[in-house]
Order: C-alpha cells, then structure tokens, then sequence
C-alpha cells in the first residue's frame, strides 16, 4: 500500500474520494508490519481507485497492471491435469488428507465488511437465512445455521461456537486480528457472524468474516475433484437464489475485501504430514521449499497458527488473481507431487 500510495494520485481526488481511500489504507496506516496493507471498504473500489489498486495487485499478485482476470472452473485442458481428468492424490501414493476448497463471496448490494454498519450486518445474516431455508431443503446440502448474534434465534452458546472453530468449521474471534480490527472488519463482533453447516459437516458459509460469506466444502479423502465439483454446484445454487447477487467487477473477477484474494477468491488446501521439512518443529524449511513451488504453508488452525503433530501443515497454490479455478485446484494436486518428492529427500 505503501509503496504505491501516489500523493499526485492522491491529490486529483475530490475530498470524499481521499476520505475513501485512506480508509481503504487504514490498516497499513496502523499496522506498519503489514504485507498488503490494504482493504476495499465498497464493491466498486476496485474499479473506483484503480490507478492505485492496479499497481498493488500488480506487484503483489506479479501480473502486469492492465491485467484482466476470467473466472473459469472447466478443468479440460488444463495443464498438468491427468489424462482421465482426476485429481487423485492416492496416484501420488498419499494417503486419505483434509482436503478443503473455499471461495470468498461478497453481496453486491452491500458495504463490504470493513464499512458495515452493525445494522447491515446483522441484515446481511437475515438475508442469508433466507438463503439457508432453501439449502435446507435439499438433500445434498440441507444442515442448519449457527449464529454468534446474540438475539438471533439459531444463536449458539460460547462453548458451541469454540468447538466449532476447534472442528475447524467456525472462524476465529477476528477481534484478535490487528489488521482485520483496524480496517473495521472485525467490528460489531459476534453481530451478524454465524455460519451454516451441511448434515454430513463437508459443506460450510460463513457468514460476517473478512468477505461477507466464505463458501466452502471440506472432507477426509485423496480425490480433489470431489470438494471442487461439490463447491461449483453449491455456488450456483446460493448465487441462483434472488436477491444474491455475487460483486463482481468487470476487469478484475470476484471482489473480495483483501487484494490478495481478488479474482478467484479461492484458496484449495490440504492438511499433510511433512515430519522431514519440519523436523526442527518449524515451518521454516518447508515454507523455502513450497515458496518456488508456488504454495504457501500455514498452520493447521489457520493462517498465523503453528503447525500440527507429526509435522502436518496445510498447503495451498499461493495464487489467486489472473489465474482460473481451475488451474487452482491443478495446481494443488501437480504442487503436492512436488512437494512429496522433497520431503522423500529431506
Ligand atoms: P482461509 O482458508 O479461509 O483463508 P484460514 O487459513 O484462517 O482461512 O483457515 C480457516 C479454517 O479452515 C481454519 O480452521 C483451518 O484449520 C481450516 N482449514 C483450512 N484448510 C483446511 C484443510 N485442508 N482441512 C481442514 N481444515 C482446514
Ligand atoms: C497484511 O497486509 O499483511 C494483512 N492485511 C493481511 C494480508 C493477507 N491477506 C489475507 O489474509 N486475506
């Protein structure tokens, strides 16, 4: 943010423009050891201020500025996909692993998070109740909703709500996030925060975190396809339903609050066990080998927690812009071949 603030830029700007941007740079402002730095406070911020988001996603995603992103989840054709199409880790001579695909999703007709008043947050939430009640009544996808507003009727105890992040189905208290409180994200905790979970728990929404939904499948297994097939079809099905309508901008793909997830949104992980790169109990090693691999470690709680017993790591494609879906989810399973081989030779 920093490195591309332009006073020039800065100083065209009608006084209601600079108000706007800067709180867009709030986060970086309070938080200098930020890597991004900033946030987009509206749908069309992206757009609004692209002489400068252009350049930060320029340099962080190492695309050119004029770059234009095309969404896209047709796996055919798709370089390093296997010939029968199928993603399966097992061929890799993996075990079954936590595999887990999530999109972020913000509503068009909304702030995003880090503008939101308490009110259209705790709207937000009512709004997507609607949503549930028709995912409830489908077999596939059909569960119930856990909210974190105190006065909702699906409001869960505080003991609930730990276990589900325990689970790994519910995210953490953002308030605990320096960046995410400073751009106001992570404002009117626990109103308008909840999340909605399928019967057999491999399909999740969040609801109120850093993108006003992450949409997400999760399950035990080695064939990538599954949580990706299952992932597109739920999509549709939220997307279909009126009134829900996905911000989408013309250049840039799906919008989402950090310029580091623009474009696709998506991040596809899997949880595995690397005990020779992390034999010195850190990620250091494997966060030097994944980096030329283009994957990025965290984890096993999330982004900023250490890594599991056994040293299990979760692992994903670093990109997210000026890339498709599918080359996303490729990209996990060819990285994830790569990555075995050196932590058969470590
Ligand atoms: P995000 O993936 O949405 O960017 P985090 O990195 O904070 O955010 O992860 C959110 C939650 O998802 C955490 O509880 C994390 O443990 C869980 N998670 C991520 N990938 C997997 C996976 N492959 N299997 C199981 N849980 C996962
Ligand atoms: C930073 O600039 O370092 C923080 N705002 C976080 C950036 C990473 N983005 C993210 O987790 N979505």
């Amino acid at each position: 943010m920093a490195k591309h603030f332009d006073a020039d830029y800065y100083n065209t700007l009608s006084d209601d423009d600079k108000k706007a941007l800067i709180k867009c740079c709030q986060s970086g402002i309070d938080n200098g050891d930020s890597g991004m730095g900033c946030y987009a406070m509206q749908p069309a911020d992206y757009d609004r201020f692209k002489p400068f988001f252009s350049k930060v996603l320029a340099d962080y995603h190492k695309v050119s500025e004029d770059a234009k992103h095309t969404n896209n989840w047709d796996l055919s054709g798709v370089e390093g996909l296997p010939a029968d199409g199928c993603l399966d880790l097992a061929a890799l001579g993996l075990p079954a692993l936590s595999m887990r695909v999530r999109v972020g999703r913000n509503l068009a007709d909304f702030p995003l998070p880090g503008a939101m008043t308490k009110d259209d947050r705790v709207n937000l939430e009512k709004k997507m109740c609607e949503a549930f009640d028709k995912l409830k009544a489908m077999p596939e996808y059909g569960g119930g909703y856990n909210s974190l507003t105190p006065e909702h009727p699906d409001h869960i105890s505080e003991e609930a709500y730990q276990q589900l992040v325990k689970d790994h189905i519910m995210f953490k208290d953002m308030a605990a996030d320096p960046y995410l409180a400073s751009a106001g994200i992570a404002a009117d905790w626990p109103y308008g925060r909840g999340c909605y979970v399928s019967e057999d728990r491999g399909f999740i929404i969040w609801v109120g975190e850093e993108d006003h939904l992450r949409i997400m499948c999760m399950r035990k297994g080695t064939v990538l396809n599954e949580v990706f097939d299952r992932l597109k079809t739920a999509l549709d099905v939220v997307n279909d339903i009126e009134g829900l309508s996905f911000a989408m901008s013309p250049d840039y793909g799906v919008v989402t609050s950090c310029p580091t997830n623009l474009g696709t949104g998506m991040r596809a992980s899997v949880h595995i066990g690397l005990p020779n790169l992390t034999a010195d109990g850190t990620d250091a090693k494997a966060k030097e080998v994944c980096r030329p691999l283009g994957l990025s470690v965290r984890g096993i709680g999330g982004e900023h927690t250490p890594i599991g017993e056994g040293g299990v790591c979760d692992i994903s494609p670093s990109a997210r812009f000026c890339i498709t879906e599918a080359q996303i989810i490729t990209a996990l399973y060819t990285g994830i071949k790569l990555l075995k081989e050196e932590e058969d030779k470590a």
